[in-house]
């Protein structure tokens, strides 16, 4: 029986090795290519022929795009680069479906049980690669345990996470896929229980140092645009054992480390800190966005860090995501967005694929006024629901989350174009560029001087209205406003699109 079960695992990992390995794969695989890459691979996503392409919000066909437009320029760049979106491949593709109460429900092969590490880990990144590349986003990103799940000993594991980063190589260089950022897991196995550079134990904070060299390294090697820490269980589950100040210390002592490392290998990436309040510990040192901008100020560190926003951890810390990167962009600190939303109901983190274009487009909006993304991107830190258990359901679940956010970007971009928002923000604070204004900011004046004016007669302020209601209908309407339609109108055009689909 176990025998049996262990052969359908393996004829099925290899069939899902890429084309290279077998010379009848790679046959097939050039035919595709002289039909116009219409199919990619035969490999794990067969149900999803060909490449998703733009059908316009008039396609009935559920497998095509209705409102992302790579090509599509949007306050002067491609949408592609606007929103620079990556596929995570821990929710999509290292988690097999399980909650506390529950096994996995997903068609996985290569996480079940028995599957040697190196095999499943290679099905894996060829299924993820498969999916990217027919979903046709530029970037992804990954956890060093996502593509070398840990084996008996350090080297064998490090060795493990070389062979896939050949493999995830390989991958790149075919299609053109590119890393958004890279991050180390220093929260899944037992030593982390207590937390990895805040934990009692010095050994546990080397063997974390240890884990992000290596993976600072890699994502140096792959290219990677920026590389995200966060904080997965650097926090406290009681104060009745835990020494706040050494706890710190210790934090800002890694993050030392970590840009030091950084520029001693020539790495140009950014470092960004993903802030998230509790979960799995019960309080968080990087509690939100202002939190962690205070701790690298405090350490001098300010200069080394950026953020990585989840929507989903805002509203656990009690914010919406509009003020999270407000406030990351008005504290000169915003560095790339993890797109998702949580459920307001129960205040889990969720991670459930955004779907709300009115949320998304004034968070679009903060970062279009600030000039739009430069290294970041907006990474789908998204998981399926558990009853989601067709291959097809991920394609189903990025395409809507790609689309809500492609909607929401040309509804920021229609406001930042007829300055919705700026123009009367701009008037409202109208008064801090006059005289008055001027003199207190420039530290021109003392208490003693505003009392002595106010006493003469001088400044007697009336209340003005914060027209809440006037600009919420406005941005109402630039948000109904906007045209979805750019390029081909009629549903056919998706299925044209796919026939002929291009990589961009
Ligand atoms: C967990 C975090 C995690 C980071 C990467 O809540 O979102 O997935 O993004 O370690
Ligand atoms: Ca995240
Ligand atoms: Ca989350």
């Amino acid at each position: 029986m176990a025998l049996t079960i262990s052969l359908t695992i393996w004829r099925w990992v290899e069939r899902a090795r890429p084309a290279s390995r077998c010379a009848l794969t790679s046959c097939k695989r050039s035919a595709h290519r002289q039909r116009g890459r219409t199919e990619i691979g035969d490999a794990f996503f067969s149900e999803v022929p060909g490449r998703i392409a733009y059908g316009g919000p008039g396609s009935s066909d559920p497998l095509s795009f209705a409102v992302y437009q790579p090509d599509r320029v949007v306050l002067g760049k491609r949408m592609e680069d606007q929103l620079r979106i990556a596929v995570c491949l821990w929710h999509s593709f290292n988690w097999p479906g399980s909650d506390v109460f529950g096994v996995g429900t997903f068609d996985r092969p290569w996480l079940t049980p028995g599957v040697d590490p190196g095999t499943a880990s290679h099905a894996k990144l060829d299924a993820a690669f498969e999916f990217i590349e027919k979903l046709g986003v530029p970037f992804f990103a990954f956890h060093d345990r996502d593509v070398a799940p840990e084996v008996r000993t350090y080297a064998e594991t490090r060795a493990n996470l070389d062979t896939s980063v050949d493999r995830i190589e390989g991958h790149m260089a075919r299609m053109g896929a590119r890393l958004l950022w890279g991050t180390a897991n220093l929260f899944g196995h037992p030593r982390y229980a207590a937390g990895a550079a805040t934990n009692p134990d010095p050994e546990v904070f080397a063997y974390a140092a240890a884990q992000v060299k290596t993976m600072l390294e890699v994502t140096h090697r792959l290219g990677g645009a920026n590389y995200v820490l966060w904080g997965g269980r650097e926090g406290y589950e009681t104060l009745l054992n835990t020494d706040l100040a050494r706890e710190e210390a210790q934090l800002a002592r890694f993050l030392t480390l970590v840009a030091e490392h950084k520029h001693r290998i020539g790495f140009t990436g950014t470092l960004l800190i993903e802030p998230k309040p509790q979960e799995p510990t019960k309080h968080q040192y990087d509690y939100d966005v202002a939190t962690v901008v205070g701790f690298l100020q405090r350490h001098d560190l300010a200069g080394e860090y950026r953020l990585n926003i989840e929507a989903n951890h805002a509203t656990l810390a009690g914010h919406s995501f509009h003020h999270e990167v407000a406030s990351a962009i008005a504290l000169g600190a915003f560095g790339s967005i993890d797109v998702n939303r949580g459920d307001y109901q129960n205040g889990w983190d969720t991670d459930q694929f955004p779907n709300s274009v009115d949320e998304l487009s004034l968070a679009l909006h903060e970062i279009l006024a600030a000039g739009g993304l430069t290294a970041g991107g907006f990474n789908f830190d998204a998981k399926l629901r558990r009853q989601s258990v067709s291959r097809s359901d991920l394609f189903h679940a990025h395409i809507a989350g790609i689309d809500t956010l492609a909607q929401a970007l040309l509804a920021a971009a229609d406001m930042v174009e007829h300055g919705t928002l700026a123009a009367p923000r701009e008037e409202r604070y109208a008064g801090w560029s006059g005289q008055l204004g001027t003199a207190i900011l420039s530290g021109s004046v003392t208490l003693a001087d505003l009392e002595r004016r106010v006493a003469a007669g001088g400044i007697d302020p009336r209340p003005r209205s914060g027209q809440q209601e006037l600009l919420e209908g406005l941005v109402n309407r630039r948000i109904w406003a906007v045209d979805r339609v750019e390029g081909p109108k009629d549903a056919d055009a998706s299925r044209a699109g796919r026939a002929g689909g291009r990589r961009s």
